[in-house]
């Protein structure tokens, strides 16, 4: 019988004529899959395909990826550079001459007026590692100042922090080749499907082939926590609690790997101490999950021929952040599960080269993972880049998080903004748009003319975006990918290389600092500068062996494994301390956030969905991806909807201590009865409420705990303010 299948016509996907592919790498998040950009005979792009021979995606894209070639012509692109003299004074198109000029004479004038560190750089986890690296080189050697930092604090400040502790440097030691491997998986705040659907596809298949337990620990009911076979609802911001309680239970139970710890790891007698305060009794109460399933997981976990650990935002983006990443270094440590096939301690990354800012950018420290603190380092960076060594700082400036505070306080008098949009990014907007008002000078380079943040802006700079431009992404297995250059930029775009080296120029009397023409040479010098690193050593790789090889991973050391890297860090348990060992720091709870109380009585907690990424520029435009989401709404429980008289789709107001925002209700048991969620892609949303107190290692916000309570609100009224604030 078929169903009255027999007089359809068949679905015919029309020949799209493509007459050349071209390779890049996608542009959103940190998986790295590779995309070929498909042109029609007039070299107009036609469509994008997941490439069938790279390992990463393996033919796979995302919605995203799938609809990544609408990006270059969508609404709000800048075409001109624009200028004004006064905030909220109409903008004027300039020339670039111009607009750079005025740039660099006014970043001089506040420079010379109120010291070198009073103007603050701000950029991001998305531009092309080559572009990161002459920014660092830019800022460190020509600019010369200290409060220059990355969104990255807003995303992976924790992982950093938590891995230097750890392991004594940044860099995640695993693989997506792990989930071939593994005999346990916990994953710690992840939504793996949404937010890295391909890296879900990956662990998919390896479960299908082999199947392990799979523990999702994740106060909603996510679609990740739906495929997993233990769901830890877990009491939000309490992750470093449950972990205590199961290392609790496996030193009680004598589970730990005991000759692991002795060789390779200092510390242990003082966690054994600690831990005793958290047995799963006690922890219980403060965590949310039961004794005896902590007690389950703990034993899966401990006694798997292997078990490996991922996590996101739910851990780093806490006030125990770098605490939560180190805690769980600890387990993976304290069961030996590092540096082997299948353990191992792999934070997901976010921006699609969030790591090659770390790597390479110079925000935090020098380039290729050097420390401003050390004099070696600092010796080599400035013999390298040839200027004086006394030029560069003894130790980092403020964090992105804290520079917005400098602006309050008057110590910073002006910035530039690159490939970030703060004023819906950032927690507490109105914060935000107070410090963005109080700047005597804001530069604002971003693809979107558009983007919130620029309506304080002084000056725009629009920026060329992903394939209008050449050069490498570091995924979060640490695989450099190439995207080559397909078309030009738009209009009068220009793309960041570009502008950080006419920048320069005004900043470099007598080019006493070389500074590469092509994003090539940058590659050049990065290789220079890595090479014999303990792990960050690219020295074997080149632009025609990345797309050879579809990526690779670090290290890919000079006269080694030339198309592969390697795939694990640590493998022979050394680590990048002083002694060689890995450092077991005991961790102890207590509790700082906010929680909900009888004024506030929801948490709050905010993060993705698969379609949008980030603040919507990009994603808002794409009427594909905007149409499944285009309304500011929020998850709340059927029960706790009943109570308060709110209906399916009906609009609301929450509140908290910060602020107020309007959002449509979406009835959902994927959120407890004390707790509603908010995708933060919307402006003047979610941000408004959240208050983002700072984890004191990493200086992250805990975005996703706050407190809010819901009123009902007119219709009609909320209906014009969400129209608003539609993209399209
Ligand atoms: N589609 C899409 N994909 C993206 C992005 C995007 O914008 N859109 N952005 C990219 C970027 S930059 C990032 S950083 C990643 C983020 O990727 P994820 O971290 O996976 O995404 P989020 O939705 O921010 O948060 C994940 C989960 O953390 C949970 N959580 C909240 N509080 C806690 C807690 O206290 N403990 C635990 N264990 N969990 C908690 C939330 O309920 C949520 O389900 O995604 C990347 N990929
Ligand atoms: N409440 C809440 N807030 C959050 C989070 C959360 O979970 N909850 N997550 C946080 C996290 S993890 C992150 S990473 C941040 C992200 O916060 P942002 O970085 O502020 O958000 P984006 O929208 O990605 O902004 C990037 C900007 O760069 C532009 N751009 C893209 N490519 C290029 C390029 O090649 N060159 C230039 N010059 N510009 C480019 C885009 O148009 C966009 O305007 O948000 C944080 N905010
Ligand atoms: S999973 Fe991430 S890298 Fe892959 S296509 Fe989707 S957004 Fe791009
Ligand atoms: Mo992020």
């Amino acid at each position: 019988m078929l169903f009255g299948r027999k007089n359809r016509k068949p679905i015919i996907i029309p020949d799209k004529k493509v007459k050349a592919w071209k390779y890049t790498t996608c542009n959103y998040c940190s998986t790295g899959c590779s995309i070929e950009i498909g042109l029609d005979e007039n070299q107009q792009i036609i469509t994008t395909r997941g490439h069938a021979e790279a390992d990463v995606n393996r033919g796979k894209l995302c919605i995203k990826g799938l609809l990544e070639h609408e990006l270059f012509d969508s609404a709000g692109r800048g075409t001109e550079p624009l200028i004004r003299t006064q905030h909220f004074e109409p903008f004027l198109p300039t020339s670039w001459q111009k607009a750079l000029d005025h740039s660099a004479e006014q970043i001089k004038n506040i420079q010379i007026k109120y010291g070198r560190d009073a103007f603050a750089i701000v950029s991001t986890g998305q531009l092309l590692t080559e572009e990161f690296y002459t920014l660092g080189k830019l800022v460190r050697a020509c600019i010369g100042t200290n409060n220059y930092d990355g969104n990255t604090t807003l995303c992976m400040a924790s992982a950093v922090s938590g891995y230097k502790r750890s392991f004594g440097l940044d860099g995640p030691p695993g693989c997506y080749d792990d989930f071939e491997h593994t005999h346990c998986l916990m994953a710690f705040g992840s939504n793996l499907p949404e937010q890295h659907p391909i890296i879900y596809w990956r662990l998919k298949e390896a479960l299908e082939k082999r199947k392990f337990p799979l523990i999702v620990v994740d106060p909603r009911v996510t679609m990740f926590a739906q495929f997993a076979d233990i769901h830890l609802p877990i009491t939000p911001g309490t992750d470093c609690v449950l972990i205590n309680a199961m290392l609790y239970v496996i030193l009680d139970e004598n589970l730990q790997d005991q000759s692991y710890i002795e060789a390779n790891t200092h510390g242990f007698d003082e966690i054994k101490r600690v831990v005793q305060d958290y047995d799963p009794k006690s922890a219980q109460h403060i965590c949310g999950i039961d004794e005896d399933t902590i007690r389950t997981v703990a034993r899966l976990y401990a006694k798997a021929p292997s078990a490996m650990s991922i996590w996101t935002m739910g851990i780093n983006q806490s006030t125990h952040g770098s605490d939560g990443v180190v805690n769980i270094n600890n387990l993976n440590l304290i069961t030996g599960n590092i540096g082997k096939k299948g353990g191992t301690s792999l934070s997901i990354t976010g921006q699609c080269n969030a790591m090659g800012t770390r790597e390479w950018s110079s925000c935090s420290g020098l380039p290729g993972y050097r420390y401003l603190e050390n004099s070696t380092e600092r010796k080599e960076v400035a013999n390298f880049w040839r200027i004086e060594e006394s030029f560069l700082p003894k130790k980092r400036g403020l964090s992105q998080t804290d520079i917005f505070a400098a602006i309050e306080t008057g110590e910073i008098k002006g910035l530039w903004l690159i490939a970030t949009n703060p004023m819906t990014s950032m927690p507490n907007t109105a914060r935000i748009r107070k410090a963005l008002e109080k700047l005597e000078f804001l530069i604002v380079q971003d693809v979107y003319q558009d983007v919130e943040t620029n309506q304080y802006a002084h000056v725009y700079l629009p920026a060329a975006v992903w394939a209008e431009k050449e050069g490498c992404h570091t995924n979060t297995e640490r695989r450099v990918n190439l995207t080559r250059n397909v078309l030009p930029p738009f209009a009068n775009s220009k793309t960041d290389f570009w502008i950080f080296n006419q920048m320069a120029e005004r900043f470099n009397p007598s080019n006493k600092v070389a500074f590469p023409q092509t994003p090539e040479g940058a590659f050049e010098e990065m290789k220079q500068l890595s090479k014999g690193h303990k792990t960050l050593d690219i020295s074997a790789m080149s632009y025609d062996n990345i797309e050879k090889a579809r990526g690779i991973q670090w290290p890919c050391r000079e006269g080694e494994h030339h198309l592969t890297g390697e795939a694990r860090l640590y493998t022979n348990g050394v680590f990048a301390t002083p002694s060689g060992k890995a450092n077991l720091i005991a961790i102890n709870f207590f509790n700082n956030n906010e929680q909900p109380c009888q004024q506030y009585p929801f948490w709050l907690n905010s993060g993705r969905v698969v379609e949008h990424f980030h603040t919507r520029t990009r994603t808002g435009k794409i009427g594909n991806c905007n149409k499944f989401s285009p309304t500011p709404y929020m998850e709340i429980n059927p029960d706790a909807a009943q109570k308060l008289g709110v209906t399916h789709q009906s609009y609301v107001r929450l509140v908290s201590r910060r602020g107020d925002a309007v959002v449509m209700a979406q009835l959902t048991h994927r959120v407890p009865p004390n707790m509603v969620f908010i995708p933060f892609h919307y402006h003047d949303c979610v941000n408004r409420l959240t208050l983002g107190l700072l984890d004191p290692h990493s200086r992250q916000p805990a975005f996703k705990q706050a407190a809010v309570k819901i009123t009902a609100i007119d219709q009609k009224h909320a209906a014009t303010i969400n129209l608003q604030r539609r993209r399209f």
